[in-house]
């Protein structure tokens, strides 16, 4: 049976591609599971892939990863990147590992969104590619171990 990679998204997430295409590409979250589906089963893995804009759904659903033994969570947090401890500690308490990803990349717009609790625990980072941000951490869940 092909591993799964969760990949999980938080606030406004939902909204992509309807607002702000500069910043954020004209893509939308469909877009980015179809395309994500497509190399996930050239690499024979599965991709869940959810939106919420309720913190608790997040930390909930990285539980949830570890307990069905998915492969890696790619996370975009969204605002909640730069807000959650309790993003931080579910992170931290879990043995699944997480992969930080971001469209824009954040060390380059405003001061608050330089902070990142998800990073500070999360494997690796991978942010400033838009869409392909996605598809390049699906690339590094698939290496690992
Ligand atoms: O660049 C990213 O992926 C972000 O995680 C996006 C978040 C932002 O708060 C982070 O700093 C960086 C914002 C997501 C908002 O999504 C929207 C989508 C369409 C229209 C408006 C907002």
């Amino acid at each position: 049976m092909a591993a799964t990679v969760f990949v999980l998204n938080g606030p406004n997430l939902n909204l992509l591609g309807t607002r702000e295409p500069d910043i954020y590409g004209a893509d939308t979250l469909d877009d980015i599971a179809g395309m994500l589906e497509d190399r996930a089963r050239e690499l024979d893995l599965e991709i869940d892939l959810r939106q919420s804009n309720h913190e608790g759904h997040l930390v909930d659903w990285l539980h949830e990863a570890q307990a069905v033994g998915a492969r890696a969570v790619l996370l975009n947090a969204a605002a909640f990147t730069h807000t959650s401890v309790a993003l931080l500690d579910a992170i931290k308490a879990i043995r699944t590992p997480v992969i930080e990803v971001h469209l824009s990349n954040p060390h380059t717009r405003e001061g608050f969104r330089h902070k990142s609790f998800v990073g500070m625990a999360a494997h690796g980072t991978i942010a400033g590619f838009g869409p392909t941000s996605y598809l390049l951490a699906l690339e590094a869940a698939a290496r690992l171990a």
